[in-house]
């Protein structure tokens, strides 16, 4: 059984992880903590809020950063995500914000993660598919939970194992250019990380017929999907001429329940924080025999560096059809 933190900025694929999160037997959802990054923190935040409430009604919802560490909140990245960050479905608009409001847990998303991990101490893994802000503010208030947390699996960066080396900047994925700071920080503190990036989720494609059949055979939430994901779908095939959707978020999930569908390279990992390549994720392999200062002092971390797709993607259908 995994207890699991997940912080997220919901944001379409955000939702579908989350989804398969609620459906697995083998997760136990702890709490929701919400970041900025695909949209405002107020709109992931309500997104977090009615994601949970209508596939996890029990699990406490916390808002977190509203802003990287060191940096201006990115603008919204509504022609992937939607106006609403969840494909233009305006389904999370419909409810009732007040009363979302005051489902709210009272505490800030990173005092919410000491708290849960401290109570907890060994048993808490921490899902995060947003920027690393939350996770960087709570080792900055408290340093001591990098070695209560039992993992941290994160869905950011890219390694060029196929030459690909970002998506939002020819050299840095999304989550890392969101907050290349505490991206460093997190990756640099002294527990165990995974790090599930391009070169895993973009070899792992939705396509459109597998999400079709995940519509008619998995129910409310394979319906669910169906509607989240079209818009990102139709920005998939206008950017890249892709007849479905990378796989991003869920496959930071998939990491956690079936860690042997992945091949890892361990190493420390820097992250640049600087310049035009800030975001840019660079490992010094356990291999690579020349001395690296910058690396050689910081804690290893496992890179995913390639994955067995249909595999993974036959996970999530049987999760969401409640197979498993
Ligand atoms: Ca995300």
């Amino acid at each position: 059984m995994h207890k699991v933190i997940y912080d997220t900025d919901p944001g379409v694929d955000d939702a579908m992880a989350l989804v398969f999160q609620a459906l697995h037997p083998q997760i136990e959802l702890l709490g929701v903590t919400s970041v900025f990054g695909n949209s405002t923190i107020e709109i992931t935040t309500r997104n977090a809020l009615y994601l949970a409430r209508r596939f996890a009604p029990t699990v406490p919802v916390a808002r977190g950063a509203a802003a990287p560490l060191r940096r201006m909140a990115p603008e919204p990245v509504n022609w992937i995500h939607g106006d609403d960050g969840l494909g233009n479905t305006n389904t999370a608009l419909q409810s009732d914000d007040a009363a979302a409001a005051s489902a709210l847990d009272a505490r800030a998303a990173h005092r919410f993660i000491i708290d849960t991990v401290r109570a907890l101490p060994g048993e808490v893994t921490l899902v995060a598919v947003g920027p690393l802000t939350n996770l960087a503010l709570a080792l900055r208030e408290d340093p001591e939970i990098a070695q209560l947390v039992k993992q941290v699996v994160v869905m950011g960066g890219a390694f060029g194992t196929d030459g690909v080396n970002g998506n939002v900047s020819p050299a840095a994925e999304a989550n890392m250019l969101g907050d290349p700071d505490a991206a460093d920080i997190v990756f640099g503190a002294a527990w165990p990380v995974a790090i599930v990036g391009l070169d895993v989720t973009e070899r792992t494609i939705m396509t459109t017929d597998y999400l079709a059949k995940l519509r008619d055979e998995a129910g409310e939430a394979g319906r669910f999907v169906w509607d989240v994901s079209r818009h990102y779908e139709a920005f998939h095939q206008s950017s890249a001429g892709l007849g479905g959707i990378y796989v991003h978020d869920s496959s930071a999930v998939a990491y956690l329940l079936a860690p042997q569908l992945y091949t890892t390279r361990s190493g420390p990992v820097r992250v640049l924080t600087d310049g035009i390549a800030a975001g840019h994720t660079i490992q010094k392999p356990t291999a690579f025999a020349a001395p690296a200062p910058d690396w050689d002092d910081r804690p290893s971390c496992e890179v995913c560096i390639g994955v067995e797709a249909e595999q993974m993607l036959a996970l999530y259908a049987r999760t969401l059809r409640g197979e498993v």
